[in-house]
């Protein structure tokens, strides 16, 4: 039995490639987090104080996003717009009549090459200039609901056996297999919108360079993105802003009111598109973790020399210098809650979600506030967290809810509260 298993553990190994991963055990004892001290959002690099909204638009906020943009996400070489758009299906007799359904595609020359993606969007009926909730999806716009009429995209796509997902494509088998975490229903009931995108047709989310949106930008003969330029979380985050630009050009949508949602790793690219695209008007990391809310410097759970380990194509080859450096950081993830200010931002974690340190995700919240507070706005006011299933929902909101990384019919309720309050008044 027992030579079973370890011939079955060489197997597991081999195949998952794990073998390549040093040795990592994740630190989860709060006693044991390491002493930092954290930068001050509202003074420089140089020392001085920040003391409005002038002098933070003009010495800090660019100093902060120019230090993010080169060292952390990654910057976009060059500018590409929409070579063209077309509504490849649209009903106005969706979700039981209850909402008015368009899926568009979006294409980009560039390069003599193409990258086409496709987003699917729900409006109420009755309420098309209601604001809508902006967001990628894992597995295909076809997971997030019921609708047979969701278009099933033909691009890379990680296997999954519980989804029916093999040789990296997509079928009818994994339709609505992703509902509960998008709650399309309640959404459109509560009057809002919401406007979804396969991440994997912007960038396969694989360490690829010669695919998705990358070679579209490189100079000639370049093969992967410098070092300071866009990993796939930049990449992923230009796509969204993309989509904005589509948005606005749509007479049935309200671009300025376009809530940025992402959940995990697309929770970072969420909070780095709101960062970096001011005309975002509220922006949501669920379950974030580390390189999105969770500060980098408690190195709780996922740390920066793991993440860039794991997955060495999500950020700039830049943010390599940082690992098992974090002290080094002149920044850290509270700043780039900052950069979204005044505009509201709601950071959300989950109890058994440890790896991806709710704490840390909380003080990121709390620590961005003087931001938001020069700007008259009312952030985290305690540094205590809240109790779970209790949110503090400010111009900054927190919430902690019971379970484990995911995103629930709660999360939903939650955001959909606070978007009454903050966005739609
Ligand atoms: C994990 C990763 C996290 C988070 C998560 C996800 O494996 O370590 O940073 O991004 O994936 O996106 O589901």
């Amino acid at each position: 039995m027992k030579k079973i298993l370890i011939l079955l553990s060489v197997i597991l190994i081999t195949q998952t490639g794990f073998s390549q991963q040093p040795e990592f055990t994740p630190n989860y004892d709060e006693s044991k987090v390491p002493k930092f001290k954290l930068s001050d959002p509202l003074k420089t690099f140089k020392g001085r104080k920040i003391k409005n909204v002038k002098q933070w638009e003009k010495n800090r906020r660019p100093e902060i996003l120019d230090f993010f943009t080169r060292n952390v996400y990654g910057k976009v070489p060059g500018n590409i717009e929409i070579s063209k758009w077309q509504v490849v299906e649209q009903s106005d007799n969706a979700l039981n009549g209850k909402a008015k359904r368009k899926q568009v595609e979006l294409a980009f020359d560039n390069n003599g090459k193409t990258l086409y993606f496709s987003i699917l969007i729900y409006l109420p009926k009755g309420n098309e200039k209601a604001p809508l909730f902006l967001g990628y999806n894992f597995y295909g716009n076809h997971t997030i609901c019921d609708d047979p009429n969701i278009r099933i995209s033909d691009a890379w796509v990680r296997n999954n056996a519980a989804f029916g997902i093999s040789n990296n494509q997509l079928t009818e088998q994994s339709r609505d297999v992703r509902k509960e975490r998008w709650q399309v229903n309640t959404l459109i009931e509560s009057g809002y919108g919401l406007a979804t995108i396969y991440y994997g047709e912007v960038d396969p989310d694989k360490d690829d360079f010669s695919d998705g949106i990358h070679p579209l930008l490189y100079t000639e003969g370049q093969k992967r993105p410098d070092a300071d330029e866009w990993g796939s979380i930049s990449a992923w985050a230009w796509g969204l802003s993309r989509a904005l630009d589509y948005l606005e050009q749509d007479a049935d949508a309200d671009a300025s009111k376009v809530i940025v949602f992402g959940h995990s790793r697309l929770g970072k690219t969420s909070l780095w598109a709101g960062a970096t695209d001011r005309r975002f008007a509220g922006v949501i990391s669920n379950n974030s973790g580390c390189g999105g809310a969770a500060l980098s410097k408690r190195a709780f759970g996922e740390t920066v020399a793991r993440i860039n380990t794991s997955f060495p194509h999500w950020f700039a080859r830049n943010f390599i210098g940082y690992n098992n450096n974090e002290s080094a950081l002149p920044v850290d993830q509270h700043e780039l809650i900052a950069l979204i200010a005044p505009r509201p931002v709601y950071v959300a974690s989950a109890e058994e979600d440890e790896w991806a340190d709710p704490r840390g995700e909380f003080l990121s919240a709390y620590y961005a506030t003087p931001v938001y507070n020069l700007f008259g706005k009312t952030g985290i006011t305690s540094d205590k967290m809240p109790g779970v299933n209790q949110p503090v929902q400010n111009t900054v909101a927190y919430h902690i809810r019971t379970g484990k990384h995911d995103v629930t019919l709660y999360d939903w309720e939650q955001y959909i509260k606070w978007a009454n309050e903050q966005i739609l008044k």
